[in-house]
């Protein structure tokens, strides 16, 4: 028996007012190029594409105070935390093409409400090379997609972390993060302090991928709406070019492969984000190509008939 999808709707956030590159503002129309709505449609989704979000252009000016265009990834955030909710109170499946990854505040903001309206049990699989828990004290960059994280968790300047009105946004026991390998040095105490559920590269190659999605998953019950929020940099260089921080040593395709396939076994997954990617670094979308593929998967595409 083939599951069946809530209906899918396509969000696109074509900005990059988060980031330290340009060029993820182009990632949604990448990831349409891609084939990603026909993909989904060949598995028996339903899927609407909404279009794009509008909202300010890249300034690109240097930090203020510990952050870069604040104001400006303020406006994108609540407009992609409104199309969420809007999706979700439809019964939906919201798929955030990103745009920077300082927009899973926005996406995040808004599932975890919906759960809390709902009574449903929340989350979050945050696949990212990065923890994006820095706060503007200890940011590097000023980069307001390394920061993300931690503002759902209460930690950030207040139009962030109250986007919805209420902070914490979500449980920091919610999270769990796959991936990581690049946390910067105060980043690193804040995670251990807020008790963030890491499964970083090292484990990975210690346990293997699919105890660690078994762990990752643990609890999951028929009552928990799972959040997917994809950085593509997750992915290896080597397998994903396009992305504008790449860090060695990440999951090769087939792990990644067995991620999805692990998190569609579930059949929880009622959010998604697609984050990151930058069609301006890539080599003929195939960084795009790459995250289509795996979003198959995601939506229960396997090599043979397991159901
Ligand atoms: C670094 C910072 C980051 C994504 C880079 C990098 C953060 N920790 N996130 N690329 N997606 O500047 O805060
Ligand atoms: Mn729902
Ligand atoms: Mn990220
Ligand atoms: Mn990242």
């Amino acid at each position: 028996m083939q599951r069946s999808y809530p209906p899918v709707s396509l969000i696109g956030a074509p900005t990059d007012v988060g980031a330290g590159d340009r060029g993820a503002r182009l990632g949604p129309d990448a990831l349409r190029i891609a084939g990603l709505g026909e993909a989904l449609e060949a598995r028996g989704v339903e899927v609407l594409d909404r279009g794009n979000l509008e909202g300010p252009r890249n300034p690109w000016q240097p930090p203020v105070e510990g952050y870069r265009h604040l104001e400006q990834v303020v406006a994108w955030n609540r407009a992609v935390m409104d199309a969420m909710a809007d999706e979700l109170r439809q019964q939906r499946m919201p798929i955030l093409l990103g745009g920077d990854h300082c927009l899973g505040l926005g996406s995040i903001t808004a599932v975890a409400r919906h759960c809390r309206e709902t009574g449903q049990k929340l989350r979050v699989l945050w696949l990212d090379a990065h923890a994006d828990f820095n706060t503007h004290q200890v940011t590097p960059s000023g980069n307001v997609h390394g920061m993300p994280v931690a503002c759902l968790c209460g930690l950030g300047p207040r139009e962030l972390t109250h986007l919805s009105g209420e902070s914490p946004a979500m449980d920091a026991a919610d999270i769990r993060q796959i991936g990581i390998r690049s946390v910067d040095q105060g980043e690193k105490r804040l995670v251990k302090e807020y008790g963030i559920d890491i499964y970083d590269m090292r484990y990975i190659d210690e346990v293997g991928m699919k105890r660690v999605m078994e762990e990752a998953l643990e609890g999951v019950d028929d009552n928990t709406h799972l959040h997917v929020s994809f950085d593509v940099d997750f992915l290896d260089p080597s397998v994903a070019p396009g992305v504008g921080t790449t860090v060695p040593g990440g999951p090769n395709y087939r792990e990644a492969q067995l991620v999805m396939e692990m998190i569609a076994d579930t059949g929880r997954m009622r959010s998604l984000d697609i984050m990151e990617l930058n069609p301006v670094i890539d080599s003929r979308n195939m960084t795009a190509e790459i995250a289509v593929d795996l979003v198959e998967s995601l939506f229960g595409k396997s090599t043979l008939m397991r159901d």
